[in-house]
């Protein structure tokens, strides 16, 4: 590595900006068990204070997602200075309209339109907590859909959701966006109203410059290349933001980078290569986990090492090769040379980032030297769960 590449890429990887959710740091688990663990937080200021941990010992998560209302205080605002003075931000703002008896057929899209009205004020009160904490992003979500052939109009629906989120739309701030999620399926099994990618462009489009799209790594189905659609919607100016994490089978919600590394690096370099990687390009690099069995803090700083890991692999890769390679019709070279990137150690780079950073090069050791989960698992009885089965 040439002298100018290394302060290059270490300069990237100094700038880089991942959010954690305080949802990773609660109790969670599957439909089947939640395996409590000692000292998770009670209450949201707890989780923003777990996720300022983490951002102590990694230098790059200096932001954390609510989810409303699994983070539901009175004030927002001393919420955020409370955030300020642990040393992070807080960042989007996470709608839930999935989690109450009204939504059995859908919020949004329910047929219902008193229902539509409650799910569409909860965004809207989304929006005005946003003003408060001064998060730029409103994360939407939805999992209305139908589970049998003839139970709803599959168009009606989209004009029901529609209609919700051009109102939602019309009371964003000038500084303020948008951002939908797609998800294949789950809870809904027939029909889910935003499924893929191209629905939630098609709506995004449509609504404006401020409405943008999501990926949330685990919604799609076995074998997606999603690299192809972080290209597409780069190129389109519509790639809003990440829930990053990784998955064998479904939605599952586990670290990131380790069911399949290679992917990762393969997103990331669709993103080095478009030139946004920089927080300043926009695009907001969320994690989306829940840490059923393992330790959540560790979890939280494994993943964002991990997602540095990519980045940095991403920076490495010689374009001017790579660019070479494919303008003459070399296949193999042209793949040899992300391989190669793909393929080096960046472990010794990144613990040279962090001692420049004037951190430990080692943060998992670091953070179990700190005796922060002793200290928490004395202070705090009856954690919470992260929302899912609350
Ligand atoms: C849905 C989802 C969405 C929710 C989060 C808790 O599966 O990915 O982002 O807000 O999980
Ligand atoms: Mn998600
Ligand atoms: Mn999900």
């Amino acid at each position: 590595m040439t002298p100018e590449t290394r302060t290059r890429v270490l300069d990237a990887l100094r700038r880089q900006h991942i959010e954690l959710p305080s949802w990773a740091f609660g109790n969670s688990g599957t439909r089947f068990k939640v395996f409590p663990q000692e000292g998770v937080p009670r209450t949201p200021q707890e989780k923003i204070a777990d996720a300022a941990t983490v951002h102590r010992f990694t230098g790059v998560a200096p932001s954390v997602a609510l989810h409303i209302p699994w983070d539901k205080v009175d004030d927002y605002a001393a919420l955020s200075a409370y955030a300020a003075s642990e040393g992070v931000q807080l960042g989007a703002i996470n709608s839930n309209v999935f989690q109450d008896n009204d939504y059995k057929l859908g919020s949004v899209t329910n047929p219902d339109a008193g229902v539509r009205r409650k799910a569409t004020d909860h965004l809207l009160e989304c929006v005005s907590i946003m003003d408060a904490t001064g998060s730029r992003d409103l994360k939407l979500w939805f999992s209305d859909g139908t589970n049998y052939p003839g139970q709803d109009s599959i168009r009606g629906r989209q004009d029901r959701l529609a209609a919700a989120l051009s109102e939602v739309y019309d009371r964003l701030g000038d500084e303020q966006r948008m951002l939908l999620e797609y998800k294949l399926f789950e809870p809904a099994f027939y029909t889910t109203d935003v499924p893929d990618w191209g629905t939630a462009y098609a709506h995004c489009l449509r609504l404006g410059g401020k409405a943008q799209v999501v990926i949330d790594t685990g919604h799609h189905a076995p074998g997606t290349n999603i690299e192809f659609i972080v290209a597409f919607l780069l190129r389109e100016g519509k790639l809003g933001a990440f829930d990053f994490n990784s998955r064998f089978y479904a939605d599952d919600d586990l670290m990131v980078g380790a069911a399949d590394p290679f992917q990762l690096f393969r997103i990331m370099f669709e993103i080095v290569s478009a030139g946004a990687l920089d927080p300043d390009y926009g695009i907001a690099f969320m994690l989306d986990q829940c840490h059923n069995i393992e330790a959540k803090i560790p979890a939280v700083i494994r993943s964002v090492m991990n997602v540095q890991e990519a980045t940095a692999k991403a920076l490495l890769v010689d374009v001017e090769a790579l660019a070479d390679a494919q303008a003459a019709g070399e296949v193999l070279d042209a793949n040899a040379v992300l391989m190669d990137a793909y393929n080096t150690d960046v472990r010794p780079l990144l613990r040279d980032l962090r001692e420049d950073m004037g951190l430990d090069p080692e943060p998992l050791k670091a953070y179990a030297r700190s005796g922060y989960a002793e200290k928490v698992k004395a202070d705090r009885v009856g954690g919470e769960q992260a929302g899912w089965g609350a």
